[in-house]
């Protein structure tokens, strides 16, 4: 933030909090109503939605009112309201509020000792994405109907990438890998064939690299390939897709035309795991 845009922000701040100030009391957070995240959220939330009462945190209502409940920088204080904001209309409803908070609050930990994309506890992964809420604000219990939205996959951002909180690019990203079909939800075949395309990209990495044909990561993987492990006669890219006859030799433009078509990162002169895997 360069100085002009951080005195803006400043004045921004200052006016804010002039339009918006607080008439209630500020949410205790360490006391927990009833230790129900559901309750503890609602009266966040109505704490946040009182200087226009209409069921949705503007950030000039976020800005003069969060802080009070949680300090900190101004970037983060945008980034956490863009964490909320599961839908990207620059508001958050209760709907969306609750939904992320169940992830701050009450995250799932049982993928932590396995590797993304955590294959081992697939199920789980799925059934916590796959949750949806009534609109109802009486009826705020979580549902399951094997649909997963971006906006779902968005409010497990804390949970399964928290340094990515706030970038909405890589949720598209995440989105765009696994809805196959385009129509807007991730259903539970296409979390299957999800976990199958890693498998078979896990496969074709080892076989590249000489290090078997295991589906999964290998132990001490230093996750480089080299040009020389590429441009091997049995890449299984290739082999797999327009040199499927393996007495036709696979010519060295095909080589270099895949290998410039992963190798999307800085390091030019190696491809990584992520660099194939965002683009197979
Ligand atoms: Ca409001
Ligand atoms: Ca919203
Ligand atoms: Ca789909
Ligand atoms: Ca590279």
């Amino acid at each position: 933030m360069n100085k002009l845009t951080f005195a803006a922000t400043a004045i921004a701040t200052a006016s804010a909090t002039l339009q918006c100030q607080s008439t209630m009391a500020v949410p205790d957070l360490d006391k927990p109503a009833d230790g129900d995240m559901v309750k503890r959220s609602k009266l966040i939330f109505e704490y946040l939605d009182q200087c226009d009462k209409d069921g949705q945190v503007t950030f000039t209502e976020w800005e003069a009112l969060f802080p009070a409940i949680k300090q900190m920088s101004y970037d983060d204080l945008i980034l956490i309201f863009s964490a909320f904001d599961l839908n990207r209309d620059q508001k958050i409803s209760l709907k969306e509020f609750v939904k992320t908070n169940e992830s701050f609050y009450a995250p799932m930990t049982s993928h932590l000792e396995f590797r993304e994309p955590w294959i081992e506890v697939s199920n789980q992964i799925y059934n916590y994405m796959d949750v949806y809420r009534k609109t109802s604000p009486t009826d705020l219990t979580p549902k399951h109907d094997k649909r997963v939205s971006k906006s779902d996959l968005k409010s497990r951002v804390p949970v399964f990438w928290p340094e990515q909180i706030g970038n909405d690019d890589f949720v598209d990203r995440q989105f765009y890998l696994r809805d196959y079909n385009g129509d807007g939800m991730i259903d539970k075949n296409e979390h299957n064939r999800f976990n199958y395309h890693y498998k078979v990209l896990r496969k074709f990495w080892n076989i590249s690299k000489g290090q078997g044909s295991k589906t999964e990561y290998v132990e001490g993987d230093d996750d480089i390939m080299t040009w020389v492990q590429w441009s091997d006669q049995d890449n299984p890219w290739l082999r797999s897709r327009n040199f499927k006859n393996k007495n036709v030799e696979i010519p060295m433009a095909a080589f270099k035309d895949m290998w410039n078509k992963f190798n999307t990162d800085e390091d030019k002169m190696t491809l990584s795991f992520n660099e194939i895997w965002n683009m197979w």
